[in-house]
């Protein structure tokens, strides 16, 4: 996506998710196909965790007509239903209200809402009111906070009081850990637990999972703001490498094979779609 973006296919913007992926696996690998899931901007992982096609994610940050919003709602706004994903919010913390309201209707289904948001997040007015809310009300919500140590350009300890956002979760009372987001066996392990909790309808779960964006902030932001071997830190840690180290070598060169395949098809199968009909066409249609 990084490629095609800069080869302008990709209109608008783009929020990379490279580097934080065995979060959104991780935890979506603990839902049922009828939970609901509300992500952020940077959703792409988020979307094809819970089982969206790779064709319609591609096509939809292509702006082409199979995307999974037929190509209008691009790269940060997707929503696809039928795999649970209530939205993706361009809204810092908007997927943490969708979450929260999803998570009342849920309460009666035997259903529990999810809400991927930042650590940015973490300091806007909807994390203290929905957080406070779920509680009171012990609605089925699992809470996860992508901590990769920045908001946009902003390191994260320089705008966060108290300097830990799992605690905040713990001081209403709520189950709060704090794992490793870069191991996925860690985080799939504290989703579970957390996504019993809430199916067992005994209120909401917090994680807090630490990671780390391999690349800037979204577009072309080179990420000069980070501190020399800050990044190479992280790519020793990155943690597709984590995954592949359990696996056998085949196992992990056929898996490779396969999921490099079934992008390229992606890609291309996206490519060759058409855009949608004009929005002023349409508009006109409507016109009395
Ligand atoms: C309510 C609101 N305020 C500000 C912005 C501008 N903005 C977009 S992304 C972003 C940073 C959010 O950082 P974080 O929550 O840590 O998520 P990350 O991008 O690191 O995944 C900001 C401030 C916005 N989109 N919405
Ligand atoms: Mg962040």
């Amino acid at each position: 996506m990084q490629r095609l973006f800069l080869r302008n296919e990709i209109h608008g913007t783009v929020h990379l998710y490279i580097g934080q992926e065995a979060v959104s696996v991780g935890v979506c690998s603990a839902l049922q196909d009828d939970d609901w899931v509300a992500a952020t901007y940077r959703g792409h992982g988020a979307a094809l965790a819970r089982g969206m096609r790779p064709e319609a994610l591609a096509a939809e940050l292509m702006g082409r007509s199979t995307g999974a919003c037929g190509g209008r709602a691009g790269s940060m706004n997707i929503v696809d239903l039928e795999h649970g994903l209530i939205g993706c919010f361009g809204i810092v913390g908007g997927s943490i209200a969708a979450a929260t309201g999803a998570g009342m209707s849920a309460a009666r289904e035997g259903r529990v809402a999810v809400a991927f948001f930042g650590d940015g997040a973490a300091n806007q007015g909807y994390f203290h009111e929905c957080l406070n809310f779920a509680q009171v009300m012990r609605l089925p919500v699992v809470y996860v906070c992508e901590n990769n140590g920045y908001g946009e350009f902003t390191p994260t300890d320089a705008v966060t009081a108290g300097g830990d956002i799992a605690a905040r979760a713990a001081t209403l009372g709520m189950p709060a850990q704090k794992v490793d987001g870069n191991d996925l066996e860690a985080v799939s392990t504290a989703a579970r637990a957390a996504v019993a909790n809430a199916r067992a309808a005994s209120g909401p779960a917090f994680i807090e999972a630490m990671t780390y964006r391999h690349v800037g902030h979204s577009k072309s932001d080179p990420g000069a703001y980070r501190p020399e071997g800050e990044l190479d830190k992280w790519l020793e840690r990155d943690p597709l490498s984590v995954v592949r180290a359990r696996l056998d070598e085949k196992q992990a060169a056929e898996a490779e094979r396969v999921v490099e395949e079934r992008i390229e098809r992606a890609v291309e199968t996206a490519l060759a779609a058409p855009y949608p009909e004009a929005a002023m066409t349409r508009a006109r249609e409507y016109a009395p």
